[in-house]
């Protein structure tokens, strides 16, 4: 019999150290523990052992259930706890609703921007990137703005230093181009510009893209022919252009471009003024003194040249009537894009 209780001790331990979940382990207690189990069945022998022997084994009885017993405790102490500390794998409630992950998205200026860019790509433009902080030289001087023309005021420059400053168009990028490279030439310069005014159409710092093309024999026909192929592929329409005539120093002649307001279908409305038409760029043939500048016979080439802000296209797009809420950072109107 002491055999048989060391042997059913021995048992229990393995059996315990198998158990990972609540529902074994009570299995493991009817087995061992249980009015039916192996350790009562292993008392009822103690009525035939000889008189003498009696107290040693019940002793011996006593304490290999106790030792059974406490094992049984720790574990179902152990198992307990996992669950309702959420550490053990039952833990997890399969009832409870899903939890979706936020998704982030590109800021609707980037993805105006991205627009635009894979629309003048389309077209054989290429891309080029230049610094924000620029020479007064690339940002005035080589686009025909020399010092105190009065031009220089519309700009509202931020000045870092007496020659240096924040660019206020990305056209200097352009000048660069046409500095180290001969045409034919096909290129728009997208990024962030600065102007010192803030209202609810202007932000101290905004995003353009400006193109030009120059190659022999380009005319207007040309800047025509592309900008009404960008606007129809940007705004999704078959839409009427309008150019007025206008004046920037780096273009002769220049326009300001027109579309059909996009709200109304060019009948009136509040978001074109009752006009029935939206300004959305200004253009031009390059000024032959810009050509002069970089270096191009003016005899030899001509070309074209267009800048539009992403934000105002943007706004008619989607119909927004302040700029300052692209940078208000509130995911209740970011996330609508
Ligand atoms: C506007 C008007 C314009 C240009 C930008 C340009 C660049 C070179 C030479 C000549 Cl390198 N022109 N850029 C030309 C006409 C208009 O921008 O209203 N932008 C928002």
């Amino acid at each position: 019999m002491e055999q048989q209780l060391n042997t059913l001790l021995t048992l229990a331990k393995e059996k315990l150290a198998t158990i990972s979940s609540s529902e074994l382990l009570e299995e493991f207690r009817i087995e061992f523990l249980g009015r039916k189990g192996e350790f009562t069945s292993i008392m009822k022998g103690l009525a035939q052992v000889p008189k003498e022997d009696k107290p040693k084994l019940g002793q011996m009885a006593n304490k290999a259930k106790k030792d059974i017993e406490a094992l049984y405790r720790d574990l179902h102490a152990k198992l307990s706890a996992g669950s309702a500390g959420n550490t053990g794998e039952s833990s997890i409630d399969l009832t409870l609703p899903g939890r979706k992950p936020e998704t982030g998205k590109l800021h609707p200026v980037t993805q105006i921007m991205n627009e635009v860019c894979s629309i003048f790509e389309g077209l054989g433009f290429s891309v080029a990137e230049g610094p924000d902080v620029e020479h007064d030289h690339y940002n005035f001087e080589a686009l025909n703005i020399p010092a105190h023309h009065p031009a220089r005021d519309m700009h509202d420059t931020f000045y870092v230093s007496d020659s240096i400053l924040l660019r206020t168009h990305t056209s200097p990028m352009q000048a660069r181009i046409m500095e180290t490279q001969q045409p034919p030439l096909r290129v728009i310069a997208p990024g962030k510009v600065y102007r010192c005014d803030s209202d609810i159409t202007h932000t101290p710092m905004f995003h353009q893209v400006e193109g030009f093309l120059v190659d022999k024999n380009i005319s207007f026909a040309d800047l025509k022919g592309v900008l009404t192929i960008f606007t129809q592929k940007m705004f999704d329409k078959d839409l009427e252009l309008r150019f007025r005539p206008s004046f920037f120093p780096f273009t002769e002649p220049s326009a300001e471009v027109d579309i059909a307001c996009v709200i109304c279908n060019g009948k009136g409305c509040r978001v074109c003024k009752r006009t029935g038409w939206l300004e959305i760029l200004g253009a031009g043939m390059v000024d032959p003194e810009v050509f002069k500048m970089v270096g191009y016979d003016p005899e030899v080439y001509s070309g074209f040249a267009f800048g539009l802000g992403i934000e105002r296209i943007a706004m008619l797009k989607y119909g927004i009537d302040d700029i300052r809420l692209y940078y208000e950072n509130d995911l209740r109107f970011l996330s609508q894009f």
